[in-house]
């Protein structure tokens, strides 16, 4: 038997489910980038507006690049189980929120219709760093990169976010419809004005009065948006159909904190999602900056570490105490030039994130957040660098946390058969094969500017602080690093 709406008063009592009419429900928001994380934090927070009758926020989710959300769920009327899990709790919840599922380039037109259409209000996203096709050290829009040049090249067939977004927009103006509202839910700082500044660019080179339309019309709300998501493994789904009695295909396992913090920016009105816990907030920017600084830029820290050590999830990277006492340090040089947002105390919400860490219920890979280093350091890792640099301060715990990924990248590069999941792996690895010496290895690693920008490299007392870093990592008993370097 599987999950579907005709089998839903099957499910086991203790259960959640959609206790409104999914019949009744109107598509307010067209999701694009509709994987876990959508589905653990965004939909939920929608699903508890629709249970208070509010039903015109139903979601149209759309994979651009794959089918296999769509392909899971769509025998199951978009119907999916969200497993919270924490230390010592768990809750199942079936959730209804996301009433029809697109994916892959065959797809791409009925997405397209699908937010031209007078209903959708919110075009949300979860796209990854590199969805946004921004180089991330110097914020331009990557007009080479293949996928932009071709939406470029044929506007009306877009296939990229920023296509999508332009093409449709341009729609709805045509039709006399008013613009829907771009919600990112990235980690990006400044999320929205990310968006924004990446679909003017490329509205730019398309049509400059379009451009101004956007600029002056369409709104890009700020958020900061967290709740710690793992892939799904088949022991998840395995243990999820076992308690429903029936078969999920893709279920998701998240922990129980979940928080979405939103600039009220919206052109055509948004969910009332305080039903579900978000707080509406214009104190987005520094909500944004503790998250990355502490949660993600402990959690890449924690990624490359662990895979340097052997360490396959996040709680077991939370055992070694190399690991923690960087972190320590790294949340230490962090905080000391943090703005945190009014009534946070930093240091409880450090203090709490160690907990969520250590949550032994989740699985989640460090091989997973390891992904993508190139897109993720300079928000999550050099922001905080460069004020302290600003400001005449050591940081020695960011340093080797850097250290950390230029190890990872290493042992990427001289292990025979592995890959680097990274937009930019080719020039990566190409940089840290050039020589045995650390301090060419890091010299060249550096000189990608598209990560590290121009500021670095020069910077002697950073300079000599990550080979510092580097060369205590490389002699560290519990790290694995790449055998051939000349220490
Ligand atoms: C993680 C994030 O994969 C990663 O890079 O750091 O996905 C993290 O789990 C979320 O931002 C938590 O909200």
């Amino acid at each position: 038997m599987q999950l579907c709406k005709a089998h839903l008063n099957q499910l086991p009592a203790n259960v959640l489910r959609p206790t409104y009419d999914r019949s009744q429900v109107t598509n307010g928001i067209v999701h694009l980038g509709v994987g876990a994380f959508h589905r653990a934090h965004q939909a939920v927070m929608t699903e508890a507006v629709l249970a208070s009758g509010d039903l015109r926020w139903g979601t149209v989710g759309a994979g651009l690049m794959t089918t296999a959300t769509r392909d899971a769920l769509t025998p199951q009327d978009g119907l999916y189980t969200l497993v919270e899990r924490s230390a010592d709790a768990e809750q199942l919840q079936v959730v209804g929120a996301i009433t029809e599922l697109l994916g892959g380039a065959d797809d791409l037109p009925k997405v397209l219709a699908h937010m031209a259409a007078a209903e959708t209000r919110i075009v949300s996203l979860t796209v990854t760093e590199k969805g946004y096709y921004l180089d991330v050290a110097s914020g331009q829009l990557l007009l080479n990169a293949p996928m932009v040049a071709a939406d470029l090249a044929n506007p009306r067939q877009p296939k990229t976010i920023l296509g999508l977004i332009v093409e449709a927009l341009r729609l709805r103006r045509a039709a006399g419809l008013a613009p829907f509202t771009v919600l990112s839910c990235d980690n990006l700082p400044n999320n929205g004005k990310t968006a924004r500044a990446a679909v003017l660019a490329f509205a730019e080179k398309i049509d400059s009065e379009l451009a101004n339309w956007i600029n002056g019309q369409v709104r890009f709300p700020c958020t900061m948006v967290d709740r710690i998501t793992p892939a799904t493994t088949d022991a998840d789904r395995a243990y999820v159909n076992a308690q429903l009695g029936m078969q999920d295909a893709w279920p998701i396992v998240t922990e129980g904190f979940v928080q979405w913090v939103i600039e009220d920016d919206f052109s055509l009105g948004r969910p009332d999602w305080t039903l579900g816990g978000a707080v509406f907030s214009n104190e987005i920017e520094d909500w944004e900056a503790m998250k990355l600084r502490c949660l993600n830029g402990a959690h890449s820290t924690l990624a490359y570490l662990g895979q340097l050590t052997g360490r396959d999830t996040v709680a077991d990277a939370m055992q070694l105490p190399l690991i923690t006492t960087l972190l320590d340090d790294l949340w230490a040089e962090v905080l000391q030039v943090l703005h945190a947002p009014a009534g946070v105390d930093p240091a409880d919400y450090v203090e709490q994130l160690k907990k969520r860490f250590c949550n032994p219920a989740l699985k989640h890979r460090t091989l997973q957040i390891a992904m993508d280093g190139s897109q993720k350091l300079p928000q999550r890792l050099l922001a905080t660098l460069r004020e302290r640099l600003a400001r005449g301060l050591p940081s020695p715990a960011l340093a080797k946390a850097l250290a950390g990924w230029m190890h990872f990248v290493l042992k990427a590069a001289h292990t025979p058969g592995a890959v680097l999941n990274d937009p930019l792996s080719a020039e990566i690895l190409s940089k840290a094969k050039i020589s045995p010496q650390p301090n060419d290895i890091l010299g060249e690693l550096l000189s990608i500017q598209k990560i590290f920008g121009t500021d670095l490299a020069q910077h002697d007392g950073f300079r000599a602080e990550l080979l510092a870093g580097f060369q205590e990592l490389a002699a560290d008993p519990d790290v694995a690093s790449a055998p051939q370097l000349a220490l």
